[in-house]
């Protein structure tokens, strides 16, 4: 009989898998709400030609799977732990060794690699961070996909946007930036600029959502006087745009169902948080919230609305500057921070300074290289689990597919590790994942998630609805000298405008971030006057790397791409936190380029 599971990779779509002759034949879900039938290339290829960790390590050699236990177990004892966990596989039992941690008085971290900064910005505005539903998305008119690579990294998206006005806001050409009404290549980092001058001019216009703003954001006149601190002109120029085409943009924004699907492209910043509040409060403006058909797309917090069975009081460490020396025990599970994390070679350092070096994971990677004990994981086909997904609220049960001799599930390992250190209290498997089901209303098509909501915030914002909607009221930017952008700003570091590139490193759709296939290329813009196929040293001040250069036209002149799954691309970036929401920084870099004689 055909099984059904689902995609566990960290992406939007998290899709519904039929399975029907085993492994070797699976499809998507014709009838998921999000999905279309079709699974991506990373899970009808990619994940079954990866070669995978089969045997335990101990310093370097072949063990087996006791004796790695014994060897972790011992690594754990008196000793000061840390459990650095990456998000290879978004199931919630990969949250079962929090309990682990709790026992043997570890830390765990706080922080994020990815959406991090851009939720900080929207609980600012909304209080809660809640998913928009995929069928609101389908009634809007127009959707502005800001900084997200959707036939990418959202490709399960694409029906919801049939004839739909589309403005594209990247600075690189993407796919579907080119089939889009209207693509502003904008210069990176302004995405806040842009959001502010749209609802400048909103306001210019009187188009503004006036009986919404009463009930719902009654503060709209002091969003009002801050958009008046910036200056219309210089700001333009600055983003790389003009009357004309913020005039046509406009067009397609006022007196219409809206709804703005943004990526994580906008938020790798310092400034990630202000950003996505700015763009929350020009929704807000247009009355977008609450409304059917409309509204604010980004990453949602998976967990809204649960209780974990996995919370722990353990102490927590920053998850995107982590001095790993600190540890004399580091387990890193589900990740691969020697390449994931932002500035390698600090990262690399503080690693080399851990005595024992936990990876467990499914591939080999620069983290498990560098590991004294490696443990082989299950993949999502072989164990069971929950998914709670962040681009919809259809909550599934992942089950086990295929029967597999290698390594272990993230709750075998949990319940080793209590019986050789002779902890107790640990429930049963099937017990956790009821514990995180039955939160969950049954509708028609499965589970849903208990915070879903068809029109999020109608009744209001924060917690229980009871709150308004809150406009951002300041910007601060350590990183550029923005004092001629605004009335207010004292001079800072970097000049507007400089020589140097800005590094933009979005994902691919060869890889899911460091799994699957690995890239050595850079995308250049031809005027930059670089030789395709001949390699380029490029170099910022924390490190840098040799590529092979391909040219594009799609890449804005001052930008180069190096996608995310590139071999050494965090060399490249800094160890700094966003001003909210403790997240990597990735793009708050600009790098130098140097042609490689060869
Ligand atoms: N420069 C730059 N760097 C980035 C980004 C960027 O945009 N630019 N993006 C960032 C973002 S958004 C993210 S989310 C992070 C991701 O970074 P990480 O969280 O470190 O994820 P991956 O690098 O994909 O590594 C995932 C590893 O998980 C392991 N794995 C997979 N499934 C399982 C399982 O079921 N159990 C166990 N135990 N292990 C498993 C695999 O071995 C794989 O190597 O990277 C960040 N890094
Ligand atoms: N195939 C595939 N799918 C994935 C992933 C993958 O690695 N591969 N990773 C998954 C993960 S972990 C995540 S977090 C999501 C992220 O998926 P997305 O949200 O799509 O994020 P990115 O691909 O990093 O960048 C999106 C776009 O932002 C643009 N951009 C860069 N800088 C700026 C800027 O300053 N302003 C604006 N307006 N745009 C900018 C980039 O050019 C790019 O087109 O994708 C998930 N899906
Ligand atoms: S990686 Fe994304 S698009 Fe591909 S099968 Fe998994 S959930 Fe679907
Ligand atoms: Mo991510």
């Amino acid at each position: 009989m055909a099984k059904t599971t689902a995609c566990a990779l960290d992406c939007y779509d998290t899709c519904k898998i039929l399975v029907e002759d085993g492994i070797a034949h699976i499809k998507g879900y014709s009838t998921h709400p999000t999905g279309n039938g079709a699974l991506c290339t990373l899970l009808n290829k990619s994940i079954h030609e990866e070669e995978r960790i089969t045997k335990p390590r101990v310093n370097g050699k072949e063990v087996s799977l006791d004796e790695a236990l014994s060897a972790a177990a011992d690594a754990f004892k008196d000793t000061k732990s840390l459990l650095w966990r990456g998000s290879g596989n978004r199931g919630v039992m990969q949250e079962v060794t929090n309990l682990l941690m709790e026992k043997v008085g570890g830390k765990l971290t706080h922080g994020s690699l990815c959406d991090g900064a851009g939720d900080a910005g929207i609980v600012e505005g909304r209080g809660i961070n809640k998913t928009l539903p995929y069928e609101q998305i389908a009634k809007a008119d127009t959707v502005v996909i800001w900084g997200r690579n959707v036939t990418v990294t959202n490709a399960h998206m694409m029906p919801f946007l049939e004839g739909k006005n589309i403005i594209v806001i990247d600075p690189v050409k993407t796919a579907i930036a080119k089939k889009a009404d209207i693509h502003m290549q904008i210069q990176p980092r302004t995405d806040y600029y842009l959001a502010i001058m749209l609802a400048r001019f909103i306001y210019m216009e009187d188009s503004q959502d006036t009986e919404w703003l009463e009930e719902f954001a009654s503060e709209y006149e002091d969003f009002y006087d801050f958009t008046q601190e910036h200056r219309i002109k210089p700001i333009l120029q600055y983003i790389g745009t003009d009357l004309g085409e913020i005039g046509h943009a406009l067009n397609y924004l006022r007196d219409q169902k809206v709804v703005f699907l943004v990526g994580t492209g906008v938020q790798k910043y310092s400034t990630g948080a202000s950003t996505l509040h700015a763009i929350d409060s020009l929704a807000a403006l247009l009355g977008l919230f609450g409304q059917e058909g409309s509204g604010v797309h980004y990453l949602g917090n998976s967990q809204l609305g649960f209780e974990s069975p996995f919370a722990t009081l353990c102490k927590t460490v920053s998850k995107v500057v982590t001095d790993f020396s600190d540890f004399d025990t580091v387990l890193v599970q589900c990740g691969n921070p020697a390449e994931s994390m932002p500035d390698t070679s600090r990262v690399c350092e503080s690693l080399e300074e851990v005595e024992n070096l936990i990876y467990f994971g499914l591939y080999e990677n620069e983290t498990s290289k560098r590991a004294s004990i490696v443990i082989p994981a299950k993949n999502f086909f072989e164990k069971e689990d929950v998914i709670l997904p962040y681009g919809h609220q259809h909550v599934h049960k992942l089950n086990k597919i295929v029967e597999s001799d290698i390594g272990m599930s993230e709750y075998d390992f949990t319940q080793n590790m209590f019986d050789l250190l002779g902890f107790e209290g640990l429930d049963s498997e099937a017990s956790y994942i009821d514990a995180w089901l039955s939160q969950c209303e049954e509708g028609e098509d499965g589970y849903l998630s208990p915070a879903h909501e068809k029109v999020p915030y109608e009744e209001g914002f924060g917690e229980d609805g009871d709150d308004e909607f809150e406009f951002i009221d300041d910007y601060d930017d350590d990183f550029i000298n923005t004092k001629s952008l605004t009335k207010v700003r004292t001079s800072k570091k970097n000049q507007l405008t400089d020589d140097r590139l800005w590094l933009l490193t979005p994902k691919t759709n060869k890889a899911l971030n460091t799994q699957f296939k690995r890239d050595t290329k850079v995308y250049l813009h031809p005027a930059l006057g670089y030789e395709e196929g001949a390699q380029v040293k490029i170099a910022s001040e924390f490190g840098e790397v040799v590529l092979d250069i391909m040219l594009s036209e799609d890449v804005r002149h001052n930008c180069l791409v190096v996608p995310s799954n590139t071999l050494g691309v965090n060399m490249l970036t800094p160890s700094l936190v966003s001003n909210e929401g403790e997240n990597a920084c990735y793009q708050e870099v600009k790098v130098t380029l140097e042609k490689v004689e060869g």
